[in-house]
């Protein structure tokens, strides 16, 4: 399945595939959304189809629960499920507390859902989204598409007036055309540069009328994998 792949393909495969390692038969798991997460969607449908692994996946997303019934996953809903073994989802930040910067690819509402019912939460990613403070990736902010434009500039104002952001933040919101979501959502990217205070960021920005949830994972990642290009990984 690996193949020859590019440095950041095997960063990303070998991360996904020493995930696996934790899944255990019978096992009920979350199934995260990206690239990485992908390749361990692939790892799991090789163990269900090769060695008769027996679990039941939960997707993050339309596009996950796609790829899981082609690769041979019992694909179940979470209220199906009701409570999950563990996750294993990407991440487009981590920091030291691994606090995450989630969303880039517009799923993070089910994300933190899943994720927040489960056991274990596991994250796969590679080196490169390694940080020492969140910020750096644009902030993903779900919100619902009524008066989406006015959410957007309630959000604009209630952060300018916060100290909760680094000094050096310029707050620039995306989403001309905004992205919408599994939900019908919109997202829009908060270009913070460096968050001061994620904790505090992400209690305020869910108080916003019109703001669904945000994707700062505060105090859910357990475990972070980090593959790397010449095939290395780290479990931290
Ligand atoms: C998803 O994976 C998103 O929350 C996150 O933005 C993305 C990372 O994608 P990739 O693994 O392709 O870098 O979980």
């Amino acid at each position: 399945m690996s193949g020859n792949l590019s440095p950041i393909d095997t960063a990303k495969f070998v991360a996904a595939k020493r995930a696996v390692d934790f899944v255990e038969d019978g096992m009920r798991v979350g199934l995260g959304t990206g690239s990485t997460a992908a390749w361990m969607v692939r790892c799991l449908g090789e163990l269900v189809r090769e060695d008769g692994l027996r679990i039941q996946g939960v997707p993050t997303s339309t596009r996950t629960a796609e790829l899981a019934r082609k690769v041979g996953i019992e694909v179940i809903s979470l209220d199906e499920a009701k409570w999950l073994d563990l996750t294993i989802d990407g991440a487009d930040e981590f920091d030291s507390d691994l606090n995450l910067i989630k969303g880039g690819g517009g799923a993070l509402l089910q994300e933190k859902i899943v994720a927040t019912a489960s056991d274990r939460m596991i994250v796969i990613t590679d080196a490169t989204k390694q940080v020492d403070t969140l910020g750096a990736f644009p902030l993903p902010v779900e919100i619902i598409p009524f008066g989406w434009q006015t959410t957007k500039a309630l959000i604009e104002e209630t952060l300018a007036g916060m100290d909760v952001l680094g000094e050096q933040a310029t707050l620039r919101l995306n989403g001309e055309a905004p992205y919408v979501t599994d939900e019908g959502n919109h997202i829009v990217d908060l270009h913070l540069q460096r968050i001061g205070n994620p904790r505090h960021l992400s209690l305020v920005l869910n108080q916003i009328p019109g703001v669904v949830e945000n994707g700062l994972f505060i105090d859910i990642c357990d475990i972070v994998i980090i593959g790397h290009g010449d095939g290395r990984v780290e479990v931290n």
